[in-house]
């Protein structure tokens, strides 16, 4: 198979006010906080005990390694409450070591944009910490190392350990890549050895419960060039779902019942599954794992079952802000074209998944729709998890909210009317920060010959084939200049933004293949690409029923959402004129509209025509809502 790889994060220098504004808020905000969170440190806030538990896992590692007694807890649960369990136990998620895990990850790409000797040394110290508990045989986990090492492996489905595993190999692999440091990267590949035997062609036949496992393999694989990693990666990619199923073997059933599987994406063997169902997250970490494994195993057939899975999710069951998973019951995907707005789940981990699922996909198929995907999450459904300080984040990501519904109606009880300072289950902060400081990472891709461009901004980018420096206008007037000094002569492709029907290039007679614009280049160059980011209204297609006689508006790759601080209270009273001439003033878009003039007398009443307010009606970028207190807020509006 041909494929493509991203140019990484420390080949690109990201100069955009717009993104380079994230990636600072990042460094400088969340990372900071979050150790202060991992040690326990914030007011107020539930207590993590992440590097507690690291510190404890050691300690009691060196006792038994002295032969003393240590103590053994209960494995059972999936949360360890400090106000219940005995003072030495572990506390917290049963996946807690994945936080620091993920901190370490995001730090290694900080420290690609921004070197930083004493964060660098923080990451470091933490480092030594998780290689002071890992136990002889490679195996790290603190849960188990803490309550009980003989119940390792017992139960895949549930309890994480692979998954914690899988955070940890992307963080050796990622900070191994940012400062050459091989210490974590060593540990990793002692314990991935060591899952190797145990679930090895005469081992445990299991796989995760919360899949990842799979893509960090690959990472390891990359960055070790072990072509074991890669076998393991593929061993648990073609032993799911598989019957008997594992996780019935494993918990003393016989159910073979599927419907119980569909959460963890273990309902069929992969390779006969179309589509995408169950637990968002761990649907779209598995299917990155597959893409990647199919792409480095020449595996046509899994990668064409990707290629399903893909469609479904971005045809059928994604949002227009790119959140997926629209049941917060077990987090996941329901049924094709149920899209409800104001009970949207849209985990901010599930459209970063997404992120990572269509970035592998873009490896080895060269066409516009996954870069297309990309750009709809981080404009929209990924950025809508963090404030515009950084401050405060959002796990769900609806796309209507009436606060007052948030408090009353326990179907609503999910989602938050204001961004939160941190989560009891901090999933969501950490894979922002991952994924923002590695933002370089997501904007090219290479094929010996090619280089791809999917993302636009100011940047600079250096690779043996050229020097390129990019001056991105992209989200005003559309217009991006690059100036490319080339090393050696190659083909320059340009994605050509789903959202832009109209565009130029200043070259003549691009080649257009599959929503790209490919270009010979022989020497230097400018090329200059004209976009067309006009505000325009989007129709939602008729299956998705709670937008029937409903449109959303969206500039570029900016969804825009109306909220009650601009247009009142009663969002569900506005309608869009028809055919509206949008003004845009550099962020907000105004329209004309109408308000329904409420008629309070009585429930029902005969019909009789509305009488209805002319009215302005102000649309802001949904990534923005809620950054000025509590309000309603909706994306789709009737007309
Ligand atoms: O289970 C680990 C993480 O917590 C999942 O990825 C998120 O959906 C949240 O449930
Ligand atoms: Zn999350």
């Amino acid at each position: 198979m041909k494929f493509s790889s991203p140019v990484s994060n420390s080949k690109v220098e990201i100069t955009d006010k717009f993104w380079k504004d994230k990636t600072e808020l990042v460094r400088t905000e969340v990372i900071p906080y979050q150790w202060k969170a991992l040690n326990n440190e914030i007011p107020g806030a539930e207590a993590s005990f992440c590097i507690r538990n690291f510190r404890l896992a050691a300690e009691v590692l060196e006792k038994r390694r002295k032969g003393m007694a240590t103590l053994i807890f209960p494995t059972n649960k999936w949360h360890y409450s400090y106000k219940n369990e005995h003072p030495d136990s572990f506390f917290g998620w049963v996946f807690q070591d994945s936080d620091l895990a993920k901190w370490i990850e995001a730090v290694s790409y900080s420290l690609q944009n921004t070197a930083d000797k004493a964060l660098e040394r923080l990451a470091d110290s933490a480092i030594d910490l998780i290689c002071r508990a890992q136990a002889e045989n490679g195996y790290i986990n603190s849960f188990y190392t803490i309550n009980n090492p003989e119940k390792a492996f017992t139960n895949l489905r549930d309890h994480h350990e692979l998954y914690c595993f899988g955070h940890l190999a992307e963080a050796a692999a990622a900070y191994y890549n940012a400062t050459g440091k091989d210490k974590l990267l060593k540990a990793v590949c002692r314990f991935a050895d060591y899952i190797g035997q145990v679930f090895g062609e005469n081992g445990l036949k299991g796989y995760d419960g919360h899949e990842i496992a799979e893509m960090a393999l690959v990472k390891l694989y990359e960055a070790t060039g072990n072509k074991e990693y890669l076998k393991t990666a593929k061993r648990f990619i073609d032993r799911r779902g598989t019957k008997p199923y594992y996780f019935d073997i494993e918990h003393g059933e016989n159910s073979g019942d599927a419907l119980k599987y569909f959460y963890n994406q273990a309902h069929l063997p992969v390779r006969e599954q179309t589509e995408a169902v169950g637990h968002a997250v761990r649907a779209v970490y598995l299917y990155s794992g597959m893409a990647d494994t199919a792409i480095y195993s020449d595996d046509c057939e899994l990668f064409e079952v990707c290629k399903k899975l893909f469609d479904d999710i971005r045809q059928r069951k994604m949002y227009i802000t790119g959140g997926i998973g629209s049941t917060s019951d077990g987090e996941a995907f329901t049924l094709a074209y149920d899209l409800p707005n104001d009970l949207a789940y849209a985990e901010t981990c599930a459209s970063i998944g997404l992120v990572f699922f269509a970035q592998r996909m873009l490896k080895a198929d060269f066409n516009s729709k996954y870069a297309d995907v990309m750009e709809r999450c981080l404009y929209n459904g990924i950025l809508s998890g963090m404030a515009e300080d950084g401050k405060s984040f959002f796990y769900v990501n609806p796309l209507e909210v009436n606060p007052e519904a948030c408090r009353k109606d326990s179907r609503k009880r999910h989602i938050k009317p204001v961004r939160q300072k941190w989560f009891d289950c901090a999933c969501c902060p950490p894979n922002l920060a991952r994924l923002f400081s590695d933002y370089g990472g997501y904007c090219f891709t290479e094929t010996e010959n090619t280089l791809f461009v999917n993302l636009y901004q100011s940047c600079t980018v250096e690779t043996d084939k050229a020097d390129i420096k990019i001056a991105s206008d992209y989200l005003q007037s559309g217009i991006v200049k690059f100036c490319i000094k080339a090393k050696k002569p190659f083909t320059i492709a340009f994605r050509i933004p789903y959202w832009s029907i109209h565009f130029k290039f200043s070259r003549k007679n691009p080649f257009i293949r599959n929503g790209y614009a490919y270009f010979d280049i022989n020497g230097s160059e400018e090329i200059t690409a004209e976009f067309n980011p006009e505000a325009k209204i989007i129709k939602c297609c008729s299956e998705v029923r709670e937008n029937i006689g409903r449109v959303a508006v969206a500039r570029g790759p900016f969804i825009y959402c109306l909220e009650e601080k601009d247009n009142g209270k009663n969002l569900h009273l506005l309608r869009l004129a028809k055919n509206p001439k949008f003004q845009f003033d550099g962020e907000s878009i105004t329209a004309n509209g109408y308000r329904e003039n409420i008629n309070k007398d009585a429930l029902y009443s005969e019909y009789s025509n509305a009488s209805e307010t002319l009215v302005k009606l102000r649309f802001i970028p949904y990534y923005q809502w809620a950054n000025r207190s509590e309000n309603e807020m909706c994306v789709y509006i009737r007309y």
